[in-house]
């Protein structure tokens, strides 16, 4: 008899809790109850737009359009891939960036040199324009000697030929024999390697970035290697270039093994017959012996598979003496073949090209003008002596 008692109990309490529950649901002019509630709909842009301002959040909770000061979600749908200008002339049409070195080392040297008289102080001023313009010690009192024996034999100047005397000398600085071949020419089925190093906030991955574009510009396929895992930041930095020109990004855990990665970018690039693989790496100034280990054993595994046929140092050109000090470190640890020099549209220094290639013993290949995407040019010494010299 108990059991039958207890079972009817629970019978009866079941259905009022069902009813109580029936009755919450669908009493007249209750409210739905969320479930009930349509999914959110993915808001439009145009919608939004049209929609009137401030009258979302009045409507309540029933309205189906999203809450006025939240701007829309971009669409899911992959960006589509650009299309990057071609290498070719960019110095040319940058050449207006490297005003801050027009204007503090062009045009005071063709002031100072167009003077009548040209006693020891002109010649001191001189030479100080040029070392504060970081040309270096050496350079500086080379030009400056040069300089003062074509002065003496002209006599009087017109300011054509001081042009002409100063444009020949700085040239000669930059030395525009030095080979600055960008070595990405394909071996066979392999690709060409390219590894970028240097000090932290330089412009490696920048580069990297502008690079991988400026190359698939002159129509050759680019795989890129996220090898510096030790912020997860700089590999999403990394996709972002990549994913705007279709190059493939290879990437590995934070933190994990940035010779693995650069192992793997390498295999992915010879799987895909790419053209180029560029390696982009951390540039964390630990200890010496560190970094030797470190980049010592990216190159080593990439060997394994393909050539490294450039190691491109960048450097941040307003750092001056000081970033060319933390440069040598890596110029002693790995074999150097080209300097990737950043921000030169940021500083009146533009001397450092010049002193840079003399302490490093590399040519400068690439310069960094501006933070565009396309603010990458090859390096040509006639057109940057020009552009300092003003028109
Ligand atoms: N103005 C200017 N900024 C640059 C140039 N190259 C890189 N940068 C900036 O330098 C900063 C550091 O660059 P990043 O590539 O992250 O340096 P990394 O730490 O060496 O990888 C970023 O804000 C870049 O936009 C350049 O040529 N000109
Ligand atoms: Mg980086």
């Amino acid at each position: 008899m108990d059991g039958y008692l207890g079972v009817i109990v629970i019978v009866v309490l079941v259905a009022l809790v069902a009813a109580g529950g029936l009755f919450l649901l669908f009493r007249p002019g209750g409210k739905a109850a969320p479930p009930v509630q349509p999914p959110e709909a993915p808001p439009l842009p145009e919608e939004k737009e049209e929609r009137p301002a401030g009258t979302g959040e009045a409507e309540g909770a029933t309205t189906t359009l999203p809450p006025p000061a939240k701007p829309a979600e971009p669409a899911v749908v992959a960006p589509p891939v650009e299309v990057p200008p071609p290498s070719e002339g960019r110095m040319v049409r940058l050449r207006s960036r490297l005003a801050k070195s027009q204007s503090a080392l062009g045009r005071g040297l063709l002031e100072l040199l167009s003077r009548d008289r040209l006693d020891d102080e002109v010649w001191d001023e001189i030479e100080e324009s040029l070392i504060t313009a970081d040309v270096g010690v050496a350079p500086t009192q080379v030009m400056v000697e040069e300089l003062r024996t074509k002065v003496k034999v002209l006599g009087s100047r017109t300011p054509q030929e001081v042009r002409a005397l100063l444009r020949e000398q700085l040239l000669i600085q930059v030395n525009p024999d030095l080979d600055r071949t960008l070595h990405v020419a394909k071996h066979g089925e392999r690709p060409a390697v390219v590894l970028v190093v240097g000090v932290n906030g330089t412009g490696k991955t920048t580069t990297t970035g502008k690079l991988a574009r400026s190359l698939v510009g002159d129509g050759k396929s680019v795989v890129l290697g996220a090898a510096d895992t030790f912020r997860a930041a700089a590999a999403d930095q990394l996709q972002t270039w990549g994913d705007r020109v279709g190059a493939d990004v290879v990437r590995g855990p934070e933190g994990g093994d940035p010779a693995s990665v650069a192992f793997d970018a390498t295999a992915r690039g010879i799987e895909e017959q790419a053209d180029v693989v560029i390696v982009d790496t951390a540039g964390r100034l630990h200890t010496k012996t560190g970094l030797m280990d470190e980049l010592g054993k990216v190159k080593r595994v990439i060997e394994k598979k393909a050539t490294v046929d450039e190691v491109l140092l960048v450097l941040d050109a307003t750092t001056g003496q000081n970033g060319m000090r933390q440069a040598q470190v890596f110029a002693e640890v790995v074999n150097i073949t080209g300097i990737a020099l950043t921000k030169l549209d940021g500083t009146a220094k533009g001397g450092i090209v010049i002193s840079v290639q003399r302490e490093l013993g590399v040519p400068v290949k690439l310069v960094g003008l501006g933070e565009g995407p396309d603010d990458l040019a090859p390096f040509d010494p006639e057109v940057f002596v020009d552009a300092i010299l003003g028109d």
